[in-house]
């Protein structure tokens, strides 16, 4: 290890994965989160893949065997009901065999496997797992690439808070206050309040906008295009575009590897586009982070998050960002906090509207690592190491005092810890610039 925390918490990472375990896929929380959510499986592959890698490649088998026939890979797979979260399979009634949501998240897969593959001890077992993976990871982004951009624009448009990943974020407080809740809104009961205290989750009338959403989309039988047609959320996210732009460079070097030619073509086509639309729709004039933009009100989203220097992992970002993350570092003892510590809307404990996400870190930090700004990458790296070594695997954690939050025994953080924290510096994932294709 590396003087951070020793071997004790490599195993007890573990045994988090372990002890999460359903059978081909890993659940992010017992009792918080109890179905296979998307983007944290393919994250959390990455940790099971530093100990068992027929394992890791099966999480994300696991989750693709979902995709549904247009594409799309949906934000939870039901494997099999548990009343302990809410909303559950009969409430989304997709009709879909798994039963699943009927939105998706930000699609994290095609890195993760291409990091899984450069990093295999078994060369031969990835690479076949690679080849039947390929095809359906072409597909779900052929699937954002249009049902996600049907006019051809460069950017994808995100129609839920959930599909974010990055639910309450204060970037989604104005397009979300344009979602007024219908009289005849189903009641419902929240279950995630009977794990996590209150003001550490979002609030009732987030949810109530959350689930008029829900049942929109319920009513529009998951048509994408009338779910983009109509949703009166309607955003272009810049984790969603930040990572979906990263996942095709990464997607493009898997056809590579295969020799899959006109599907690197088509790729090239998609980083092309992405490459000339969102500097100029995300980017605040004033420092360069990438900031949402409300598709309803034709405007940009005023809140500035962390979410924005994911501009840097997508091989984009301007070199600005580094003043800005030094100055946003230097205001909390942990980084990086999800929203600046100075800003109006920071709530030290409330989800994503303040805390340090591990996951986040790991991404951005490797944003940071690969433009060499090996100083920040450090300090969210070493952060992120002290924050597990002093409380343990959670959800997220408070800035300030590193008080460990949210969800207990979390796969994700676990994989982080397995995947980056544990590793010596050569193995921390492919330090190259971030663009093939340059
Ligand atoms: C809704 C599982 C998921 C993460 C998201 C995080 C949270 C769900 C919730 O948990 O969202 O999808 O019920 O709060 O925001 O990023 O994938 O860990």
């Amino acid at each position: 290890m590396n003087g951070c925390g020793g071997e004790g918490l490599r195993g007890q990472a573990m045994a988090v994965l372990r002890a999460n375990d359903r059978g081909g896929y890993t659940v992010p929380s017992a009792g918080l989160y109890p179905f296979q959510w998307n983007w944290d499986s393919c994250l959390v592959a990455l940790g099971w893949a530093r100990f068992d890698e027929a394992r890791a490649w099966r999480e994300i088998e696991t989750l693709f065997a979902a995709q549904w026939p247009d594409g799309m890979v949906p934000h939870i797979v039901f494997h099999r009901d548990d009343p302990a979260y809410f909303p559950g399979p009969a409430v989304w009634a997709t009709g879909r065999l798994p039963a699943s949501s009927g939105i998706t998240q930000p699609p994290v897969a095609a890195s993760c496997v291409r990091w899984m593959l450069e990093g295999a001890r078994d060369r031969e077992r990835a690479l076949a797992a690679v080849r039947r993976l390929f095809p359906k990871l072409l597909a779900w982004h052929a699937w954002f690439h249009s049902a996600r951009d049907p006019e051809g624009r460069g950017w994808v448009v995100t129609v839920h808070p959930w599909e974010t990943g990055m639910d309450n974020s204060p970037a989604w407080d104005a397009p979300l206050a344009a979602v007024t809740p219908p009289p005849d809104l189903a009641p419902y009961e929240r279950r995630d309040l009977t794990h996590v205290d209150a003001a550490q989750r979002p609030t009732r009338a987030e949810y109530d906008r959350y689930m008029t959403l829900v049942q929109l989309f319920r009513e529009l039988a998951y048509d994408p295009a009338a779910m983009v047609a109509r949703s009166p959320f309607l955003v272009v996210d810049p984790a969603t575009n930040a990572i979906l732009l990263r996942a095709d460079r990464d997607l493009a070097v898997l056809a590579d590897r295969l020799g899959e030619r006109d599907a690197r073509r088509r790729i090239e086509g998609w980083i092309a586009r992405a490459e000339a639309a969102l500097p100029d729709l995300l980017a605040e004039p004033a420092s360069g982070l990438w900031r949402a933009f409300d598709l309803r009100c034709g405007r940009p989203v005023e809140a500035r998050t962390h979410a924005g220097f994911l501009a840097l992992y997508a091989g984009l970002g301007d070199a600005r960002l580094a003043g800005l993350a030094r100055a946003w570092a230097g205001e909390t003892r942990y980084a990086l906090s999800s929203v600046p510590a100075a800003d109006p809307a920071f709530d030290r404990r409330r989800y994503w509207r303040g805390p340090v996400w591990p996951v986040a870190n790991f991404l951005i930090a490797r944003g940071f690592a690969e433009r060499g700004l090996t100083d920040l990458a450090d300090r969210l790296r070493r952060d992120t190491a002290a924050l597990i070594a002093g409380e343990g695997f959670r959800e997220y954690f408070d800035p300030l005092d590193g008080t460990g939050l949210g969800g207990t025994r979390f796969s994700w953080t676990a994989a982080v810890w397995l995947a980056w924290i544990d590793q010596p510096e050569r193995d921390r994932g492919p330090n190259e610039p971030s663009d093939p294709l340059k």
